[in-house]
């Protein structure tokens, strides 16, 4: 050991000798070292100076390491003048050997390889306290990437983004502050005790989304696209997407008098005023760029993913094979709560997909409103982690704290997170630290809870009042200039609300909303599609370059599907892609997604070829000569809330597009149960927002257990009304193809959900002939038609897989007077091809509804009313299924089959 620590002594002295070393230094303060030995000395031989010099310097960079690293933990963060917890390591004194100031002076800031001005350690110190401990720290000494560290530490150290702001920019940011604080206090005024969730305390969030516009602006944006919760909304709404006051005086004044109301989507329920999305377009010195803030349920961070895929869906070029992404034409901006950020998964499951090819956005732009509470709960209790953006730090993201009450400070941040952006296209989190200067919303007391705070917050003057003295004392503004401002402000809101009142009683114009669903495709839309072309896709399809060697196995399956058109036995695989290709041929954009949907869980899909020499992959669908739209697909990560959330948001702002999205099996679908609940199926009734998004959900009884078995249908029929989503559950190739033409096709968007299935993927019962794709549509009823009419008396009605159990069992030949049918479409419920198919058989008794499920779950309780509905006089209606259940099947395989049996049994035996 001593050895080798002679050697780095010999060899330190030596650079101490070496010419040049020490340019910037005074000759004076230069320490003079010895010439290099031709070999190492012995310690005891060293020069006690040098060792001590040697230890000063390696302490020096310690030190510059440690702000670096650990600076933000005395950084003033806090508004209200929490004292940082601090830390040794930033200490001089504390340093081994002591960093006195004489030793400072002597330690030449050359060789610590810093970026803040000054010769000697003694005049950086400051500046580094000053740059890592002011009132804006970083934290980017965890990330990964030297490049991007180095980076980082030159341009904060240099302060490259840190301007100074001119006397028009600070009088500019005084005036924006003066709106912000002027609008909360007029609504207070104004709404004595209605919810407005205010921004004060946070008010510097505006003028850096405004920043944040701008710079996207000036780097060739179009779009930036927001999401946040209720927190500084309607000022956000106001002010960065320049909604008009008297639209949002409206909201206020409707929940007082009727006759303000503003309208809801025509029989939707509208949604409170601070879920309301918007769309403006700003004008910026770079020219004009449209700003969307997404609609937004109450479940905190749900919109994280939604803005992420509509980001996307503005940055793909959908006329390119596989959607180019340029990721400088829309940035988004996720506006997160400090509560809300660390403890929702859903905010790790979307970190999570910024750096994935299928979902990058290039960077998106996190800024944590951070008012240090959670509605009464302290951070103590919110979080296991110091800084409520820890969980970044997993993510190698940078992070930038900053004081709130400093506004300048806040731009500064906006400006490095936003070359940042530009420079890595990686994602990067400002965690603006402010408070909240009223309860969670205006109806509540924080002195119930925090009085502390509370009464602390009260003594605390406003971050307008604390600008505008820093501008008067600076002489950048007068007086008269301040007041003037206020005026400015009052006047144009006040202005605002006697317009409003006006317009009382002329009644407000109705949102428009989309047609209602035919519950069959109806004319316009078709979907056969000729022989001819569904030949050359086929071909198509298999085709892969020279020298691409296909898995051999594989190859054989492939081949199959080269004969299917003559033989018959199109299965679903290959429906699915001729369905798909056609599509893309006929100028429509796809976007397929989810846990290994490329190949497809089931092997059943491979779209994507892997060759067997190379493993370098093919995708032939998107190399189809004719097409003319993008083909999208990629294996999802193992997320289901943030993925399907970010399919919503991309099929949202691309309605052209077929936007599919595939559980890994249907029954893990409630894992994103919120972006279902929240805006898969309530989004046209609370906001006016539909889309034509397809979930494909895979299940099947097949003895796999509870988790396997049921895609939990009976979610979904139950969150069915006012037409607002499609529910079907095909059981034939052709059948799965059409209802996939007919929703892209079909003018009146909406969500789809399919059950599909598992086991038919390769059932030849479940096949398909070409002829089926060349001239049929889709059908919601298919009835019997091997059923002699006038003998049926039961009429057995079920829907997907069990149809084969049914049609295939011992029982079915010997049951003349029943008819089996199929119900493909359950929402809407296809009442005039059901009552059809009723009034086929005159000497019909009974009806039995025949599912898998138990019966409190399945179609059985949604329907049951349709099915009576059209039953003539004296036809009874039955159910034949499982019992009620806790849990959807059976967990072991006998007991499986068992029941199955039972169930098929008792529907067919009369
Ligand atoms: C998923 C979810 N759980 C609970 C709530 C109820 N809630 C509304 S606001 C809030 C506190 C949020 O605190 P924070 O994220 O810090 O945002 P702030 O309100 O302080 O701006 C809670 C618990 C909710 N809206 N969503």
């Amino acid at each position: 050991m001593r050895a080798r620590r002679d050697v780095v002594v010999a060899s330190f002295t030596a650079l101490l000798a070496a010419p040049g070393l020490w340019p910037s230094v005074a000759s004076a303060q230069r320490p003079a070292a010895p010439p290099a030995p031709a070999q190492a000395p012995s310690a005891e031989a060293a020069p006690a100076r040098d060792e001590t010099l040697f230890a000063a310097v390696a302490a020096a960079m310690a030190l510059v390491t440690a702000y670096r690293t650990h600076g933000h933990l005395a950084a003033r963060l806090d508004p209200l003048g929490g004292e940082p917890v601090g830390d040794p390591a930033l200490d001089p004194e504390r340093r081994e050997p002591k960093l006195t100031e004489e030793l400072q002076r002597l330690i030449p800031a050359d060789i610590l390889g810093v970026h803040v001005p000054g010769e000697t350690l003694a005049d950086v110190l400051p500046q580094l306290h000053q740059v890592y401990s002011g009132t804006s720290a970083y934290e980017i000494e965890h990330i990964a990437d030297h490049e991007q560290r180095v980076w980082l530490r030159t341009v904060i150290e240099s302060r490259r983004y840190h301007h100074t702001l001119g006397a028009d920019d600070k009088r500019r940011l005084l005036e924006r502050l003066t709106e912000v604080e002027g609008f909360e206090r007029y609504l207070r005024r104004a709404f004595l005790g209605q919810k407005q969730f205010s921004i004060e305390g946070l008010d510097a969030m505006v003028p850096m989304l405004d920043e944040a516009i701008a710079l996207s602006a000036e780097e060739g944006g179009h779009e930036v696209v927001l999401g946040m919760a209720h927190r500084g909304r309607l000022n956000v709404l106001a002010h960065v997407l320049g909604r008009p006051y008297e639209t949002i005086l409206r909201e206020f004044e409707g929940e007082r008098t009727l006759e303000a109301v503003a309208a809801d989507p025509e029989g939707g329920t509208g949604d409170v005023k601070y879920h309301l999305g918007a769309e403006g377009t700003r004008k910026t010195s770079a020219g004009e760029i449209t700003v969307t803030l997404a609609s937004n349920p109450s479940h905190l961070e749900a919109v994280d993913p939604v803005v992420e895929g509509r980001t996307r869906a503005e940055q793909t070029d959908r006329a390119t094979r596989t959607g180019y992404v340029d990721s400088s034409v829309a940035l988004a901006v996720q506006i997160h709560g400090d509560a809300a950020f660390p403890a929702q998964g859903v905010v790790a499951e979307t970190l999570n997909l910024a750096d994935l090819n299928g979902y990058s956005t290039g960077g998106s732009l996190h800024l944590i409103a951070n008012n240090q509470i959670g509605f009464t709960t302290e951070p103590a209790d919110a979080r296991s982690t110091r800084y409520s953006s820890d969980l970044a730090k997993g993510f190698d993201l940078p992070i930038i704290h900053v004081n709130a009450d400093d506004p300048e400070a806040a731009l500064s941040a906006v400006r490095l997170a936003m070359a940042f952006r530009r420079r890595f296209c990686t994602d990067v989190v400002i965690d603006l630290v402010g408070y909240r200067r009223h309860g969670h919303n205006e109806q509540d007391e924080a002195a119930y809870t925090q009085p502390l705070m509370a009464a602390r917050i009260e003594q605390q003057p406003s971050v307008r009042e604390q600008y505008a003295k820093t501008l008067l004392e600076e002489g950048v503004v007068s007086q008269e200039d301040l007041t003037a401002m206020s005026a400015r402000v009052d006047t144009a809101l006040k202005e605002a609300h006697e317009r409003l009142k006006t317009t009382f009683g002329q009644g407000v114009p109705a949102v428009a909303y989309e047609g209602r669903i035919p519950a069959s495709t109806g004319a316009e839309v078709v979907t056969a599609v000729s022989e001819e072309r569904l030949r050359s896709l086929n071909d198509e399809l298999l085709a892969v370059p020279e020298g691409f060697t296909v898995n051999a196995k594989l190859a054989k399956q492939l081949e199959r599907r080269r004969a299917a058109l003559d033989q018959g036995g199109i299965d679903w695989g290959q429906a699915e892609e001729l369905a798909f290709a056609s599509l893309l041929v006929e100028g429509i954009p796809v976007r397929l997604t989810g846990q290994d949907t490329e190949r497809g869980t089931f092997s059943h899909r491979h779209l994507v070829l892997h060759d067997a020499e190379n493993g370098q992959a093919y995708a032939p669908i998107q190399n189809l000569d004719d097409a003319t739209a993008s083909f999208e697909i990629h294996n999802s990560p193992l997320s289901e809330e943030a993925c399907l959330g970010f399919e919503y948001g991309y099929s949202v702002a691309a309605p052209e597009a077929l936007v599919a999205w595939e559980a890994q099996f249907g029954d893990f679908v409630n894992g994103a149960q919120v972006a279902v609940d929240q805006f898969i199926v309530s989004g046209l009734s609370k906001w006016g927002q539909t889309s034509r998004l397809t979930l494909l959900l895979p299940h099947g009884y097949e003895g796999n257990g509870p988790e396997h078995s049921s895609a939990r249908l009976e979610r979904f029929l139950q969150l069915a009304a006012q037409e607002n989503i499609r529910i079907v559950n095909c059981t034939t190739a052709a059948q799965y193809f059409h209802l996939l033409r007919r929703q892209a096709l079909d003018p009146s968007a909406r969500p789809l959900v399919v059950m599909t299935p598992k086991g038919l993927l390769r059932l030849k019962q479940a096949a398909s002939t070409l002829a089926d794709l060349t001239e049929r549509a889709f059908l919601p009823v298919l009835g019997d038609p091997g059923a002699d009419s006038s003998a049926v008396r039961r009429l057995v009605l079920c829907a997907g897989k069990v149809y084969y159990d049914l049609a295939g069992h011992e029982l079915r030949g010997q049951a003349n007077a029943v008819a089996v049918a199929r119900l493909e479409q359950l929402y809407p419920f296809p009442v005039v091809s059901y009552a059809g198919l009723v009034r086929s058989f005159p000497q019909l008794e009974e009806v039995i509804w025949a599912q898998e499920e138990p019966q409190n779950m399945g179609a059985w309780r949604a329907i049951r009313h349709r099915l009576e509905e059209s039953l003539p006089n004296g036809v009874r209606l039955r159910f034949v299924g499982r019992p009620w259940r806790a849990s959807p099947s059976e967990g072991y395989p006998t007991a499986h089959l068992k029941e199955q049996e039972r169930i098929v049994r008792e529907a067919l035996t009369l």
